[in-house]
């Protein structure tokens, strides 16, 4: 189901994770009880998932700006200010300018989406974010009639972020979509996990969550939303462009130029993990399929 939340749902309306598991399962069973449910996007696509815990979505991350290892994040995301935040809005749109994260904030309206997760290294969670869709923001600013993609950065602070002294990316990390995918409703800008607002190793204050596509899609802690009508370069394919493509859309038919991508370990399923196999798109094929009608994955990658 989807549970709106009000965009000041933050800290104080923390809830307890066993509460809120507890609940999400009362609410289950009174919607079913009810009929209601599958209608909206969020319902689509893999249904009945078990999010992972909040002690794995927040200790095992990926975010070079702190460090490559999976806990580095969790250990020094922690020294990122992310208050006042404020976000630029550029290029081919009617209203540009710095937005302050509370002004985007209160005039959207922050949901909860359950998504798995597909990391490019094989491995999965899923993870109940909070957060609005992209496309309710773009469309606030006035995407232009000539915008064909939108690129996003995330902020990057030498003093704040201890992995900028090396040259793992060409920081900032940048990123990407095509402007359909943009304004996908499964497309969101998160502003939280488990109804706590978004964890600074999850990408505080506010990052791209788009489920169908390998996690690194997902920006995190983005300062920069540009419209162009040029394909924008991205950080991991600047950094290897024959293992990371522009589109990375979950496939388990195109593998890595080093490893298989059929099969993924899933975070946290019993004391050595499990895999299962993995889904095209992701599982949520029957939403964005129609998006790449007639293009050969194999090629665009
Ligand atoms: N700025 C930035 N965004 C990033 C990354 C990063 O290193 N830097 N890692 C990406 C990768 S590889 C993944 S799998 C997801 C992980 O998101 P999570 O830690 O919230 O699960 O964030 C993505 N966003
Ligand atoms: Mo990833």
């Amino acid at each position: 189901m989807i549970r709106i939340t009000t965009p000041k749902f933050r800290d104080r309306d923390v809830t307890d994770e066993a509460v809120y598991l507890n609940r999400r399962q009362l609410m289950g069973g009174a919607m079913a009880g009810l009929g209601l449910g599958l209608a909206g996007p969020a319902m689509a696509a893999p249904s009945g998932l078990k999010p992972n815990s909040f002690e794995e979505v927040t200790n095992y991350n990926n975010y070079y700006e702190f460090g490559t290892s999976k806990t580095d994040p969790a250990k020094y995301a922690h020294t990122l200010t992310t208050s006042p935040w404020t976000v630029k809005i550029d290029g081919m749109v009617n209203k540009p300018g710095d937005y302050a994260l509370d002004d985007i904030l209160s005039k959207v309206s922050v949901e909860e989406r359950i998504y798995r997760l597909r990391c490019v290294e094989a491995w999965s969670m899923v993870i109940p974010w909070n957060g609005f869709t992209l496309s309710s923001l773009l469309n606030r600013a006035g995407v232009q009639s000539g915008a064909k993609y939108v690129a996003f950065e995330t902020v990057a602070r030498r003093e704040e972020m201890p992995g900028l002294r090396y040259p793992v990316l060409d920081w900032p990390y940048v990123e990407g979509l095509r402007l359909d995918e943009a304004m996908h409703p499964l497309t969101i800008l998160a502003t939280g996990v488990y109804g706590k607002s978004m964890p600074e190793q999850n990408g505080a204050p506010l990052r791209l969550v788009v489920p169908w596509k390998y996690g690194f899609k997902g920006i995190k802690s983005i300062v920069r939303i540009s419209l162009t009508d040029r394909q924008p370069p991205t950080a991991w394919n600047k950094a290897n462009a024959r293992e990371y493509g522009f589109y990375s859309n979950v496939n388990p038919q195109v593998d890595h130029p080093r490893w298989s991508q059929a099969t993924e370990r899933v975070i946290g399923a019993g004391l050595f993990g499990s895999r299962r196999e993995t889904d095209m798109f992701n599982g949520y094929g029957d939403e964005v399929a129609s998006l790449y009608a007639g293009m050969d994955l194999k090629k665009n990658y």
